[in-house]
């Protein structure tokens, strides 16, 4: 018995909730409103006319002229989704996040009887609302797919228990693009073999499906079938506390603090680089000094909202060494982030624009180094003799 649990219309509803002006109206959550951004999330009111996540706002702003647009506030939802998942494991401990509004409770060992775990999940329901004043819709299923593909049958504030008939009954007659995981890629080649629905991926023959898609052929097959094996995998045993960090040794030892400092701009650079590319916030930030007697200690800050900016992760990297150098000549500096999560793929970048124009100058930054390479843009600080 596995739930899956989805929040309504999260970005919007998270915006709606921090003013009560956009409650009962249709909002567009955006990232840049003023360029050719996409609209991030639509409230439930918005809906009607048509628009939905992924549209550019210049259409939705058509369809939906009467619609609220509101940047959206990463660091705002990415702190939230962590806190939801502290509620969700109140109701079981083996809680697997799938995205910054998804998750996956496993109930195996907590919920011993058929009749409670629909119970649960209300209650699950309730506690989410009591503590945010946000809903979610919530599918229960005999593993993660099922669960999954029954959280979206009814939304919001949705409840859709299947069994793997049910699933069966609800998603053989729908295209396999309903499936989760195929996307238009799939869709199209399966639709070349003549395969349209879930019901006849879940019955075409296998050498075919091999012959097209090799060892996912029968990996598609199996789960059009509702079949699916995956555990639930609990995020603080799945995660390990991510980091990411640059180090430099010096060329010679160094007894003044402005290189350092200059060091720790280069420093932060690099990792935030790093972060950006593979789409990592984070919220710690570490120091790590070793001394030409080889002592080495690392010191660290915690940030109250997560950020992949190099000024934040600067100050802090340089407060650190103003705080903690002993004053002996430094071998080595390094600095890395810690406490990062990932959040691929649930939104568009540019909505991390906190402060927009430095976002932009960043963002501008990184693309000319993809181009010219990492010496293409240097900082002043790096070229200080
Ligand atoms: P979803 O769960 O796909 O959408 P939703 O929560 O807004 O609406 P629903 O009630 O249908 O679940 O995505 C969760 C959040 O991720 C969404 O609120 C905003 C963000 N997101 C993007 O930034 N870009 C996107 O293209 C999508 C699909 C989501
Ligand atoms: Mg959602």
């Amino acid at each position: 018995m596995i739930l899956h649990v989805d929040m309504d219309a999260f970005f919007a509803s998270v915006e709606q909730r921090s003013d009560p002006r956009l409650l009962g109206k249709p909002v567009l959550v955006c990232g840049d409103p003023d360029s050719r951004s996409v609209v991030a999330a639509a409230s439930y009111e918005a809906r009607p006319y048509g628009v939905h996540a992924g549209m550019p706002t210049t259409t939705a702003k058509k369809l939906c002229p009467v619609a609220v647009m509101v940047p959206g506030d990463p660091t705002k939802y990415v702190s939230l989704s962590h806190r939801i998942l502290e509620i969700l494991k109140t109701v079981s401990p083996v809680v697997e996040p799938m995205s910054i509004d998804e998750a996956f409770v496993d109930l195996k060992g907590t919920v011993h009887d058929g009749e409670a775990a629909p119970r649960a999940a209300r209650e699950l329901q309730r506690k989410v609302e009591e503590h945010f004043a946000l809903t979610c819709s919530i599918g229960l299923g005999p593993n993660k797919l099922i669960a999954k593909m029954g959280s979206s049958l009814q939304k919001p504030r949705g409840f859709t228990a299947l069994t793997v008939e049910g699933y069966r009954e609800r998603f053989w007659p729908q295209p396999v693009s309903a499936l989760w995981g195929i996307g238009g890629q799939t869709a199209a080649a399966l639709g070349k073999l003549g395969i349209q629905t879930l019901g006849d991926l879940a019955h075409a023959p296998e050498e075919l499906l091999s012959a097209t898609f090799g060892v996912n052929g029968p990996r598609l097959r199996f789960a059009a079938r509702g079949e699916d094996e995956s555990p639930v995998v609990p995020y603080y045993v799945g995660i390990p506390n991510k980091s990411m960090g640059h180090e430099h040794t010096l060329s010679r030892n160094e007894e003044r603090i402005e290189p350092l400092e200059d060091l720790i701009v280069a420093l932060s650079d690099q990792v935030t680089r790093r972060m950006r590319k593979e789409c990592y916030v984070g919220r710690t930030v570490v120091l790590k000094i070793r001394t030409a007697d080889f002592q080495t200690r690392t010191r660290q800050h915690g940030l109250e909202e997560y950020t992949d900016e190099p000024r934040i992760v600067t100050r802090w990297a340089r407060t650190l060494l103003r705080a903690h150098w002993n004053g002996k000549p430094v071998r080595l500096l390094g600095v890395s982030m810690s406490e990062l999560v990932t959040w691929k793929g649930a939104a568009p970048r540019d909505l991390f624009a906190s402060d927009r124009q430095y976002r932009k100058m960043v963002r501008a930054v990184d693309r000319a180094r993809d181009r010219f390479g990492e010496s293409a843009l240097l900082r002043a600080a790096a070229l200080r003799e």
